[in-house]
């Protein structure tokens, strides 16, 4: 056998036991590095008579070809085995979760605001806020209440001891009133607009709390009437309450920002003991509204005799009550988690008028 022969059976077997690129390389090295096996035998071609040369040449070229080729194979042999390994450690199974599911529930208070807001924003209302520490301008006087009105009493307001930015006094707002101002003083009517958002009261026992939620809405237009106020109201509660059976009632009622002004009593029937909303066996009072007084109209820069418009509030915590048959309104404020797992909404739930609010 020749010296190319025994080398090739030496060296091949080698490059098949490789077990990883570093120790292919090594064999690489070995046999066709500067000092390699193989390199050193195409060295010695240079010192060999023309004939032998002839006979050799070609065994000694097809030895380093054979041993290029292994080298090659086994290498991409090698990396694809190595991939694939690679591969499997990093696999990623996509159908995992991203994270845990949320542990946490949306509040009744948010779920209501957000329920309210589709209502009316598919009523074709916008959703207006603005600050809770307000001016008392904002909050009394533009309102039509007088300096020395007794309907400020009607509030128990907080004041506080800075005075705001025009002298006056600056206060918690106890209503979401002066939202509204706001919005008539810095858009042009007609307005459509509800106004969602934290008021505050000095008032603590069963039924109120410092801090409470309303809604107030606005609407500011040509040729509008009290019988607008009532369809509006209606379609709200009908979609809110998820029945068509609502009823309404109003009755005359005094407040400074509407004339003439309303309280709105919706209708209940009583069903194995509880009270269910529908039908008219039964009333309780829901809301309050009214024609806005055309001196607000005035206090916010239009003309009453070309603009007018209704309003209306209502607490959300009692609709929320209402809606979610909670009997409690401490327990909105406590923060105990076995309450809000037991009435709190799923985080994804988003209501929607066709995708069902109660979903
Ligand atoms: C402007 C003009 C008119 C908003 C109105 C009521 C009647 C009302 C109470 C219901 C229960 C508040 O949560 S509650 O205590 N609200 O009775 N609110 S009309 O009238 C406005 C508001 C702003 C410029």
């Amino acid at each position: 056998m020749s010296t190319a022969e025994a080398l090739k059976e030496q060296i091949l077997p080698e490059v098949e036991a490789a077990a990883d690129l570093t120790a292919l390389e090594a064999v690489r090295v070995a046999a066709l590095g500067k000092h390699g096996a193989v390199t050193g035998l195409l060295k010695t071609l240079g010192a060999m008579s023309p004939d032998e040369r002839q006979v050799q040449g070609p065994r000694i070229h097809a030895l380093r070809e054979a041993v290029t080729a292994a080298l090659a194979e086994r290498k991409a042999a090698l990396e694809a085995a190595e991939l694939d390994a690679r591969l499997a450690r990093e696999r990623i199974d996509v159908t995992l979760p991203v994270r845990p599911a949320p542990r946490g529930s949306v509040h009744p208070v948010s779920q209501v605001m957000d329920e309210l807001a589709e209502i009316f924003a598919d009523m074709g209302f916008t959703v207006s806020s603005g600050p809770e520490v307000e001016t008392d301008w904002y909050n009394f006087t533009a309102l039509n209440f007088a300096d020395d009105h007794p309907a400020r009493a009607m509030h128990d307001t907080f004041y506080l001891d800075e005075t705001g930015p025009d002298g006056g006094k600056m206060v918690l707002r106890t209503h979401t009133s002066p939202v509204q101002i706001r919005v008539m003083t810095s858009q042009q009517p007609p307005i459509y607009s509800v106004m969602p958002g934290r008021v505050y009261r000095s008032d603590s026992d069963a039924t109120h709390t410092p801090m409470f939620h309303q809604v107030e809405g606005l609407v500011i237009d040509k040729g509008i009437t009290l019988a607008h106020l009532k369809w509006t109201l209606e379609t709200f509660l009908k979609a809110f309450f998820e029945r068509d059976d609502i009823v309404l009632r109003l009755r005359p009622s005094y407040f400074p920002f509407t004339e003439p002004s309303a309280e709105v009593d919706v209708g209940y029937t009583i069903q194995n003991g509880r009270r269910v909303l529908g039908g008219s066996d039964h009333w309780m009072e829901l809301l309050g509204s009214g024609m806005v007084h055309p001196n607000v109209i005035r206090n916010c820069g239009l003309d009453p005799d070309e603009w007018q418009g209704f309003a209306f509030g209502c607490g959300i915590d009692r609709l929320a009550m209402l809606k979610y048959g909670m009997d409690d309104l401490r327990a909105f404020f406590d923060g105990d988690l076995r309450w809000l797992r037991h009435y709190g909404f799923a985080s994804l739930d988003v209501p929607t008028l066709s995708g069902g609010l109660g979903a």
